[in-house]
């Protein structure tokens, strides 16, 4: 019997973090500093996991030339694994792509950089003796199969040139690129690229797939193996939760029927984002806004303490959403209370530092929401017809496409970041559904009903 063991990470954008709006110098510098955390983590991982290697999905840093810090980080990194003797297969992608940092990536003799055509790596790794001697090189493990961008928006499907002979006991396919299912993704979406179907893998005796470029964790099928590692640390708000490494581990692949492969989560990022809605239930009786302030410091509290603690996580940061629905809902929007529940919140001592980025509160009038579709007038109608685009999935779908490019719509009703072709859509649709669908009646609220 054989076992292997590797890593398999992808996407740490180091020197990146723009879309989160650094509101101060502490969080800038965590901000900044986080993507570094989460590659020292890697290195402990690997020294308590001590995994044969480690296989990289694309997307190392943001773009352009390395930054200094990044240059010394790297090469700290790279010669720590040269000393656990763990080798380093890497594929480029979309930001890391080639042509910018070429030479730097030659200088260490443990990191495996793909080319833009299809090559493949042993592992072990062949040594200079070896290849001078052919009869004495032994016989690789496995074999990772990989390419590389050479360009920031690459539109062909990579795997229409991928061939493979399958010769190891065991063989990866490292791959940035987006994989969809869905016939509605094009390959000149925003955010997609390299687009290629699931059935594209189907053809190759691969039997694992480790991919890069969405930011979510996922195995997307089990045969053959297709996962993504996610980002090891969030990029933006939307990427909540989180975020780390997936320690892969195959036994019996000697006998491929009995293959087992088998995959664990690490949480690695220092850093982590939420989302959290707050409600007021309508039977609260809170006079003023000192109380209501109360309520949702307890609140938040009783949510919080629900959180899976991940001891490497340093600072986490939220938006929160306050809904329900009361009388004071004019009061409770005003800069004054926001920033004041905003720095009460941020005071709460925990095992790690707590920073609200943003409070949005949607708190609406006390109005009978659930019998108003059955009033005559035109609100009644109103409602009547968002009735119906609630349980039509296909035709909020395609108002949603539309909504797609413009943002200032989209930051208006909180519609976030649009996830591409990924196994998360569906359930994001009807988050964003809900949402909308609550935008509209708030709207209509709003302009129909006099107060
Ligand atoms: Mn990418």
């Amino acid at each position: 019997m054989q076992q292997l063991s590797f890593i398999h990470v992808s996407d740490l954008h180091l020197d990146n973090f723009p879309p989160v709006k650094q509101e101060n110098d502490e969080m800038a510098i965590r901000l900044h500093d986080a993507p570094y955390g989460a590659l020292k983590n890697l290195l402990e991982l690997c020294r308590q996991k001590s995994p044969q290697f480690i296989v990289y999905s694309g997307d190392i840093h943001e773009h352009g030339l390395l930054s200094l810090e990044a240059r010394f980080c790297l090469t700290d990194f790279f010669n720590e694994l040269k000393t656990l003797d763990i080798p380093f297969y890497y594929a480029c992608g979309n930001h890391d792509h080639l042509g910018q940092n070429d030479s730097f990536f030659q200088n260490f003799e443990n990191v495996f950089r793909f080319s833009e055509n299809w090559s493949y790596f042993p592992y072990p790794p062949s040594k200079k003796e070896d290849t001078e001697n052919e009869t004495d090189r032994c016989a690789p493990l496995c074999s990772i199969y990989g390419v590389s961008h050479s360009t920031r928006k690459e539109l062909k499907n990579f795997l229409k040139d991928f061939s493979c002979d399958a010769a190891a006991p065991f063989n990866i396919g490292v791959l940035h690129a987006t994989v969809s299912s869905s016939d509605k993704i094009k390959n000149t979406d925003k955010h997609v690229v390299a687009l290629c179907r699931e059935k594209d893998f189907n053809s190759f005796p691969i039997d694992y797939w480790a991919l890069g470029h969405i930011h979510e964790p996922a195995v997307i099928q089990e045969s053959p193996f297709l996962a993504y590692a996610g980002a090891m640390q969030a990029t933006r708000m939307s990427e909540t939760g989180a975020r780390g490494a997936t320690l892969v581990t195959a036994e019996h692949f000697e006998n491929k029927t009995e293959q087992k492969i088998h995959t664990e989560f690490f949480p690695l990022a220092p850093l982590e984002t939420y989302s959290l809605s707050l409600t007021l239930a309508m039977d609260e009786e809170l006079e003023n806004t000192g109380q209501c302030l109360e309520y949702f410091l307890y609140a938040f509290k009783k949510e919080y303490a629900k959180f899976e603690k991940n001891p490497l996580c340093r600072t986490r940061i939220f938006n929160l959403y306050l809904e329900g629905q009361h009388d004071l809902y004019e009061e409770l929007q005003e800069e004054g209370f926001i920033q004041n529940l905003k720095s009460k919140l941020e005071e709460i001592e925990t095992d790690a530092k707590i920073f609200i980025k943003k409070i949005k509160c949607l708190i609406r009038p006390r109005f009978g929401y659930e019998n108003a579709h059955k009033r005559d007038d035109l609100l009644g109608e109103v409602f009547r017809l968002l009735e119906t685009l609630r349980q039509d999935p296909e035709t909020f779908e395609s108002i949603l496409r539309k909504l797609d490019n413009d943002f200032k719509i989209k930051n208006e009703i909180e519609l976030g970041f649009f996830a591409h072709g990924d196994k998360r859509s569906k359930k994001q649709l009807e988050k964003y559904r809900k949402t909308l669908l609550k935008a509209c009646e708030n709207i209509c609220v709003n302009v129909l009903e006099p107060k």
